[in-house]
């Protein structure tokens, strides 16, 4: 794996994650795959709207970027996107923020086939403002607004992308860095709307609240939700136990 991702981070910057969190190996991940490709920097942009994912583009990315309004990195994307076609556009940002504030944008760029690939960070909660519900996170798992437990089911990422039109979708823990790596590179590289999901552990928030003890803790419960594709009996993006598949899915 290529050692040179910290060149395209911004001179001086820190990087403004909790010790353990996942968001920290998407952001290199996501350079590994720039680099990898061999892209001019000077001519992607990056686009986050708020919470701590968003944080992985801007301001730690020397590109441009544009921090946006909560939800609607989508849409001010797209519409970047349009007056400059030539730009390599990709959005980076948290589950929430994607598919809770900014759902309605998901689905209609997927359903449109906009010409950009959204990377979520998907950790299941709403890390920055302390750990509150959101449609990503897992049945009966504690939150701050959960405290018993969250009743309702969540959303499928993959599923809800493919069965919006999009033509790519894929899904990998942050720890499998090779295929995270190669679906960022894919998902750039293939026209229209693609979509990487990255589970990117919380150990601070969601895993203090649900009795995980300890980061390494966090990530066997985010492995143990998901099974590799090829183990899987049918080209879905769950199994029949509930569990993620971790693979790439496409349309026709
Ligand atoms: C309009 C608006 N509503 C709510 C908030 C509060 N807020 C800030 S970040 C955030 C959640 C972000 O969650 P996610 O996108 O999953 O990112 P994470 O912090 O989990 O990486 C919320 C609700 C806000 N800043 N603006
Ligand atoms: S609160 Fe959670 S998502 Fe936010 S930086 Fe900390 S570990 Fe990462
Ligand atoms: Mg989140």
């Amino acid at each position: 794996m290529s050692a040179d991702w910290r060149k395209y981070l911004r001179p001086g910057v820190t990087l403004p994650f909790c010790p353990g969190c996942g968001h920290r190996l998407l952001l290199k991940h996501i350079l590994v795959a720039v680099d990898e490709l061999g892209l001019d920097f000077d001519q992607m942009l990056f686009v986050s709207g708020i919470g701590c994912a968003g944080w992985i583009p801007s301001p730690c990315f020397n590109s441009d970027t544009l921090h946006c309004l909560h939800g609607r990195a989508v849409p001010f994307a797209i519409g970047a996107k349009l007056a400059n076609p030539k730009l390599t556009t990709v959005v980076v940002s948290g589950d929430g923020d994607l598919v809770d504030i900014g759902g309605n944008h998901l689905i209609h760029a997927a359903r449109r086939d906009e010409d950009i690939t959204v990377i979520c960070a998907n950790n299941m909660n709403y890390g920055m403002t302390g750990g509150q519900v959101c449609s990503t996170t897992p049945l009966g798992a504690t939150t701050h607004t959960t405290p018993r437990g969250n009743t309702t089911r969540p959303f499928d990422l993959c599923a809800l992308v493919r069965g919006a039109g999009g033509k790519y979708a894929a899904r990998y823990l942050v720890t499998q860095g090779d295929a995270l790596v190669a679906a960022i590179k894919r998902a750039i590289q293939m026209p229209g709307f693609t979509f990487v999901e990255a589970l990117s552990p919380c150990p601070t928030q969601f895993g203090r609240q649900n009795r995980m003890d300890s980061i390494k803790e966090a990530y066997r419960y985010t492995e143990a939700m998901t099974l590799p594709r090829e183990l899987a009996s049918s080209g879905e993006t769950r199994d029949t136990a509930g569990l993620l598949l971790t693979g790439e899915f496409e349309n026709d």
